[in-house]
């Protein structure tokens, strides 16, 4: 099971970096950067709006989308009209940082597209102070990806343009020193967001997984992933060791997929643990989380399926819902490295969810605090 085993220890060389040869330094050891993470860097506009505002742009209330033509006046009406601010983004980014909270230094890299601008120095500050080492591919043509985020009550609407996240590439992570990252780490999360941008690079990293018994994470992470890159998403499948997705992708997935329901939660996950799986050596799991709602976990071949209870705030706690899947899948993906069991991975998602939502946008408290 993937919950038996006990992650590496961990090993900090920071104290003792100064005294080693530089090109020591800079090679990762086997036990550090555990974790890899692939999705798409953007920079979070982010403000309380309305129903007007989200029917002049026809977004619905808690949804996320790619820009069209027709959206991109948003960001400038967000900054100018409504007092947006600006906050580190990108969904897998998100969860990267929120691992690398819980875990110890040097233990996360992430990997995705950016432009060379102000935004990405912003992208820059919010994950160092994370400690979360980033290996961005800059495209100096092209600016920083951006999402739009609409705050009404509970509910979030996100609206992204690409930008330089779309241009990520099969040749970045090929790269001799990005792909000894790859090689040295043990874990694998990829945001499902990037199936828009570049599968390639999302089955290079599933592949190495199994031919090496390495754990492979994905996050569905929107509806429209399940329902229109299905294809992609579908071709990644068998390489799946944990997927992760809401009630919402479940039921996109359902619909897509042609199952019997899309509201019977347990058996979507049921379904999507017993897809075929590459890597016999451990079966699947796949978790779904419901808001405030119980988090299903389904594990392959195992007829039984677990539920595990949110521990609600109360409202008045609730900053903004916007990065509470994000910040789940970074706990649990944390517990994971640490070598939890199941029970204690959910709860360690679920607890860093709780402490996202108190945030405003997609962040975690600092001065940090500890599970
Ligand atoms: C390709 N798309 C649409 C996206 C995103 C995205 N991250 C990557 N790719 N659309 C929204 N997000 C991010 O989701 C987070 C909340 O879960 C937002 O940047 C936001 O931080």
């Amino acid at each position: 099971s993937l919950f038996k085993f006990s992650a590496p220890r961990y090993f900090n060389y920071s104290t003792t970096a100064s005294r080693l040869p530089k090109s020591l330094f800079t090679m990762a050891s086997s036990n550090e950067y555990s974790l890899l993470c692939l999705e798409n860097p953007l920079l979070d506009i982010q403000a309380v709006g309305d129903k007007a505002l989200l029917d002049k742009y026809g977004l619905k209330d808690n949804d996320a989308i790619l820009a069209e033509e027709t959206h991109m006046g948003l960001y400038e009406d967000l900054l100018n009209n409504y007092d947006a601010k600006l906050i580190a983004g990108g969904a897998a980014q998100n969860t990267a940082r929120g691992a690398q909270y819980i875990l110890p230094a040097n233990s996360v890299v992430y990997l995705g597209g950016v432009g060379d601008d102000k935004y990405a120095a912003i992208l820059q500050d919010a994950v160092k102070q994370a400690g979360l080492r980033v290996e961005y591919r800059v495209d100096p043509k092209v600016p920083t990806g951006k999402c739009g985020v609409i705050i009404t009550g509970h509910n979030r609407s996100l609206c992204t343009d690409l930008g330089a996240a779309n241009h990520y590439d099969l040749e970045h992570l090929k790269r001799d020193d990005i792909w000894a990252l790859v090689k040295s780490a043990q874990y694998y999360y990829v945001g499902g967001y990037h199936f828009t941008v570049c599968p390639p690079a999302i089955m290079a990293l599933g592949e190495e997984a199994a031919a090496n018994n390495k754990t492979f994470v994905v996050n569905v992470s929107a509806p429209f992933i399940a329902e229109f890159f299905k294809d992609p998403l579908d071709a990644s499948s068998p390489f799946w060791d944990v997927v992760i997705c809401n009630e919402t992708e479940a039921g996109a997935y359902a619909k897509s997929h042609g199952l019997a329901s899309e509201t019977d939660i347990t058996a979507i996950a049921k379904h999507l643990a017993n897809l075929p799986k590459k890597n016999s050596q451990r079966p699947r799991t796949a978790v779904i989380t419901q808001g405030t709602e119980p988090t299903i976990v389904a594990v392959q071949g195992q007829d039984d399926v677990k539920q595990f209870p949110v521990h609600a705030i109360s409202k008045d706690q609730i900053n903004d819902t916007n990065g509470a899947g994000d910040a789940f899948a970074g706990g649990f993906v944390a517990g994971l490295v640490q070598g939890k069991s199941l029970e204690e991975s959910v709860d360690m998602g679920q607890w860093l969810a709780r402490l996202s939502i108190q945030e405003l946008g997609p962040s975690y408290p600092f001065p940090k605090q500890t599970y």
